[in-house]
């Protein structure tokens, strides 16, 4: 049988936060891009989220702030509550509560803009492989059927269900490696207009509790434009067999008296990686970007500001390789140097920190932040680098203070150091593609060595 067949130098499947920057920064090449997603137009962008990112990323990307109808809130800081929530770290750092659809659809519409090609309604449903590259995909839509796109590059942009590069062979595709179950979160949330304004609309809230989120998180985020809509939410770790996190999000949260005479805006779910990244963003003919390559904070599951992140380095990666002829593993290689200096290395490390943070038990936490054993300014510092430092001085002193805990103190150190360790790993990520095989070793025993200890 003889399909219809369309030639591009890119083909970007799926059009979410990360397909669509990636279009966007590639609209600027010259290049001949597609983007295709299953979603209709007017869908695209949609999915369930918390909508918070960092605004950081927006002034590092050189991307537009969302702002007018793409806007929801202006974010100051977040409150980080204990378990009992008779404490709460404030942590603070400027963001946005984004319209996820009309941010979306703003970055693909410059793209367009810029000459890139949109289908709708059109999924993505193998790649085909040739000569051990990736040589394009076919494609199939109702009206069309099945047809087929040759590119010399690949981009998998299809979020967790990874459409395309799951179906390579994770032995000799770097990009296909799959994850463990118990290194994501399964994640509920419902926006809700409540009966009355939110006081400080302008701060996140997020609820560490075993009992109500194992393994992850609850949060309440308001959207501060409207003053009356939030964001609410609860996500489990997944492979564990706990309860469905909307469940939880109904047994311990709405039945507040905040929730009485509330009105649901919209509901939905979805799983969120919270892991290191992928060990190689590109391979011949071939990339990941956003959740596709798990690039998501680890700690707080935000995967936004990666996604654009992962898209900028991948993008820039795919123009340079093609300009010097073909998109191999090795011309594209840029990309995981980018992305894994930019964002990878503190991921990796804060991954370590998860693997901790998910072990403890709510006393811990309790007693680890009443005595402040880790401070305020820690927790920004490993949020924006990483790193958790525990300084000379405080270390004497919580040394002192935290006594009746000591093993705590002993893991907060070994935690510590295994993040640096791994840090460092990731900062020296092999320069080219024959390097990647000791690198994952290298990873793999430590992490194994993480979950040993801890
Ligand atoms: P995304 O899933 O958005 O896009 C993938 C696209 O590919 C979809 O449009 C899909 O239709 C399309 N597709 C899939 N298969 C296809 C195929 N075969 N062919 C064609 N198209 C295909 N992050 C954050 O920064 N702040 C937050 O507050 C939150 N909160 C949050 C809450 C909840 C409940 C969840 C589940 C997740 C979050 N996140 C988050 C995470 C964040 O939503 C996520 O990391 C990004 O949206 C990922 O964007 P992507 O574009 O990678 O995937
Ligand atoms: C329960 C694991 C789990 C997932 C739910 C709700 C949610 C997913 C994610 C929310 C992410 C979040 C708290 C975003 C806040 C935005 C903000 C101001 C973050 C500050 O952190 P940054 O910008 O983080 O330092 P990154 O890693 O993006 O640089």
């Amino acid at each position: 049988m003889v399909f219809e067949v369309g030639n591009y130098d890119v083909l970007v499947v799926g059009a979410g936060l990360a397909g669509s920057s990636a279009a966007y920064f590639l609209s600027k090449s010259g290049l001949k891009v597609l983007i295709v997603d299953v979603k209709p137009p007017s869908k695209v962008g949609d999915k369930p989220c918390g909508d918070a990112i960092g605004k950081h990323h927006f002034d590092e990307l050189g991307l537009d702030y969302p702002t007018n109808d793409m806007l929801e809130g202006f974010v100051k800081g977040i409150d980080v509550y204990s378990p009992t929530e008779s404490m709460k770290y404030r942590v603070l750092g400027e963001g946005f509560e984004v319209d996820r659809v009309k941010y979306t659809q703003y970055l693909l519409k410059k793209a367009l803009d810029g000459g890139v090609e949109f289908l709708g309604e059109t999924q993505a449903v193998e790649p085909i492989v040739k000569d051990g590259f990736v040589v394009g995909a076919t494609l199939w839509s109702r009206g069309r059927g099945k047809w087929v796109v040759n590119s010399k590059v690949v981009i998998d942009a299809s979020g967790v269900s990874r459409s395309l590069v799951r179906k390579l062979d994770s032995l000799s595709w770097p990009v296909a490696e799959p994850a463990d179950p118990k290194d994501f979160n399964i994640a509920y949330r419902e926006v809700r207009k409540l009966s009355k304004a939110v006081e400080e609309p302008e701060i996140l809230r997020i609820y560490v509790s075993k009992t109500v989120a194992p393994g992850g998180y609850w949060w309440f985020f308001p959207y501060s434009i409207y003053g009356d809509v939030v964001n609410v939410g609860l996500g489990v770790q997944g492979g564990v067999g706990y309860p469905h996190p909307k469940d939880l999000l109904y047994k311990y949260v709405f039945s507040r008296d905040v929730f009485k005479g509330s009105q649901v805006l919209e509901a939905g779910g979805a799983a969120v990686p919270t892991r290191r990244p992928v060990a190689s963003l590109v391979w011949n003919g071939v990339a990941v970007v956003g959740d596709a390559a798990y690039a998501v904070n680890p700690v707080h599951g935000g995967g936004k500001g990666p996604a654009m992140v992962s898209s900028m380095c991948v993008s820039k990666a795919v123009v340079k390789a093609l300009d010097e002829g073909v998109a191999s593993a090795e011309n594209l290689w840029s990309a995981n140097l980018c992305f894994m200096s930019r964002y990878g290395a503190k991921q990796a490390s804060l991954d370590v920190f998860r693997i901790f943070l998910q072990k403890l038990s709510d006393e811990d936490l309790e007693y680890g932040m009443s005595r402040k054993l880790i401070k305020e300014e820690d927790l920004n510092t490993v949020s924006l680098k990483g790193d958790l430092e525990l300084s000379v001085v405080d270390k004497a002193l919580r040394l002192l203070s935290g006594l009746r805990r000591p093993s705590l103190l002993i893991k907060l150190k070994v935690v510590a150091d295994y993040m640096s360790e791994v840090k460092k790993l990731y900062l020296n990520y092999p320069e080219k593609p024959s390097g990647l095989k000791e690198f994952v070793n290298r990873v793999e025993g430590l992490f194994a060595k993480v979950r040993s200890e801890f």
